[in-house]
């Protein structure tokens, strides 16, 4: 539980610094279903091999000029919940679950 603990404190501070990011994807309504969280992490995938590698991750994360580019590291390994050093869609559907819980 206090894994989970972490990660929800690392997307609330995410989605409040990136609302417009976050609206930009969730078409408007507020909430994302799981194809648009996914289509969203999905842009992260560089070279479209399904995979978002750390590098891409921090590329993608500056490119977008994203805040807290510091925390991008931390935020991965917490976004890596099947744990092999890239986010993919197994990831996602555990990532989904969570911001779902969380009310996002
Ligand atoms: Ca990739
Ligand atoms: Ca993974």
């Amino acid at each position: 539980m206090r894994e989970h603990q972490s990660f929800r404190d690392a997307v609330k501070v995410w989605a409040n610094v990136e609302d417009d990011l976050f609206k930009r994807y969730s078409g408007g309504d507020r909430t994302m279903d799981q194809d648009e969280f996914t289509s969203y992490w999905l842009h992260f995938d560089r070279d479209g091999d399904g995979n978002v590698t750390k590098a891409e991750f921090d590329r993608t994360w500056k490119s977008d000029g994203l805040s807290n580019s510091d925390r991008a590291p931390f935020f991965f390994l917490e976004m890596d919940r099947v744990a092999d050093e890239v986010l993919n869609k197994e990831d996602f559907v555990h990532m989904f679950h969570i911001f779902d819980e969380n009310g996002m």
